[in-house]
């Protein structure tokens, strides 16, 4: 694979579909147990995700020197319930990770009712926020009452799972991505998902889900699309718009 780890702000680059700060690495909504919920509303896929989201991390563990992994949020895929998959998946996944990485920080997404009942047999705590120097991570599914308390200029989110959709020719393909922009005078990064049985809600055409992108323009956000391990930034969404119009 050909890691091009770009910088999107200053002390802080995408690593493929994570980001690097100092040892840390950030993942964001794996959605652990997928499957299991697509296979009772009938859709028949096999369990794929588990090992690929291991070997996905591995690799991009081996890519440097990461000691720290910061989960930010929606590890798990089911709202009310604990579903079988998903109990033994999250537990092998959080045996993983306390076998590769000195320190583990979850933190919680709309998804994740059900976490502490694991994470407290395994001694992991589950947050709310997480700050390192300038960077709060946080799910980003609702605001937090009390954002204006803290002193960090960078908020980086997950929750939107975003990805563009490019047309090439007949066929449309979509790409996940991050976007750079900003909210209320703080910087803003939004994370794709990490996980690999839905590229996400189409950021062009899809309705926005996260408060932190729904209250004003997304129009002058950068957009880096991730491909294969590669990083390309494409730009501001508005000249994406401007020329996908181009070709209708
Ligand atoms: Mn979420």
């Amino acid at each position: 694979m050909n890691f091009n780890n770009t910088p999107i702000d200053k002390n802080i680059e995408i690593v493929d579909l994570s980001l690097k700060i100092d040892d840390y690495l950030i993942i964001s909504d794996l959605h652990l147990g997928y499957e299991e919920s697509l296979n009772k509303e009938g859709l028949m896929i096999p369990k794929f995700q588990f090992e690929k989201i291991i070997k996905r991390i591995t690799q991009i563990k081996q890519s440097a020197h990461y000691k720290k992994i910061i989960i930010n949020g929606d590890l798990k895929h089911e709202f009310g319930k604990i579903t079988r998959q998903e109990w033994k998946e999250v537990n092998s996944f959080l045996k993983f990770l306390q076998d590769n990485f000195e320190e583990i920080v979850l933190i919680k997404g709309n998804h994740d009712n059900f976490i502490p009942y694991i994470t407290r047999k395994l001694d992991i705590e589950v947050k709310e926020t997480f700050c390192i120097g300038n960077f709060l991570i946080l799910h980003g599914h609702q605001l937090p009452k009390n954002l204006e308390d803290f002193n960090q200029d960078t908020l980086i989110i997950g929750h939107e799972h975003p990805c563009i959709s490019l047309r090439s020719g007949e066929r449309v393909e979509k790409i996940k991505c991050f976007l750079k922009g900003e909210f209320e005078g703080k910087k803003l990064i939004v994370m794709p998902s990490f996980n690999f049985i839905s590229d996400g809600s189409d950021i062009l055409h899809e309705k926005l889900l996260s408060p932190f992108l729904k209250k004003y323009s997304i129009d002058y956000f950068e957009v880096y699309g991730i491909e294969n391990f590669e990083v390309f930034p494409f730009g501001k969404i508005k000249d994406i718009i401007k020329i996908s119009r181009q070709f209708l």
